[in-house]
């Protein structure tokens, strides 16, 4: 049985998404960063976790690939040359897009107010802006990163746009745009929202 720990107002939410995709039941612990509750799980405070039975895994991305994996959707198998370009999409997201996302975060609302560094932003939104043009690039025509197959990274690149639209940054139009329109339509985002009330 897998639980969830983590708000959906947080990158737990990726996790529900991913879930619902890959059509497994779980039990949600809605718990928000930093609570007690999440430190008895993570010491660092950090969510998502996901209990694994009894086991908890840290870090969205683990958790998002170990399931593509285990349930053998939403991937390609580890060793092939699609799954190294599928985990660079992965990385290139995480780096690029979420680190810009998450620097402005970390100085708008998440680090003590004396160690924000407001200043920071308009450099936060020329990286996030940068790595949309080279997603422009990189996507072509393809329904999705990987061509007409959805995988993780196609989740966890629906879910920072989101997280961008929230957190105002300009997302793309065109190509970009309706990539990710079509993700944020997807029947296992709406399905996870209502189970998370999010
Ligand atoms: N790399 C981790 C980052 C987890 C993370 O920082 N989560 C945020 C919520 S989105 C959090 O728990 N923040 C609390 C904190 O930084 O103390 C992941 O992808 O799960």
């Amino acid at each position: 049985m897998y639980t969830v720990i983590g708000s959906p107002r947080t990158r737990a939410m990726r996790v529900y998404w991913m879930l619902e995709e890959l059509g497994l039941d779980y039990e949600m612990n809605l718990a928000p960063p930093r609570s007690e509750e999440v430190r008895a799980i993570n010491p660092t405070g950090k969510v998502p976790c996901l209990l694994v039975d009894d086991t908890p895994i840290y870090d969205s991305i683990a958790i998002m690939q170990f399931l593509a994996d285990r349930h053998e959707q939403l991937t390609y198998p580890a060793g092939t040359i699609e799954r190294a370009i599928q985990d660079s999409y992965t990385q290139f997201c995480v780096d690029e897009i979420e680190g810009a996302l998450w620097m402005a975060a970390k100085n708008t609302f998440i680090h003590p107010e004396e160690l924000r560094v407001p200043a920071i932003k308009p450099t936060a939104k020329h990286e996030f802006a940068t790595a949309m043009q080279t997603l422009e690039d990189r996507l072509g025509d393809n329904e999705f990163v990987m061509g007409d197959k959805i995988t993780v990274p196609d989740i966890l690149l629906g879910h920072c746009a989101n997280w961008a639209q929230g957190a105002k940054f300009e997302l793309p139009k065109g190509k970009v745009g309706d990539y990710f329109t079509s993700l944020l339509d997807r029947p296992a985002l709406q399905r996870a929202r209502e189970k998370t009330g999010y």
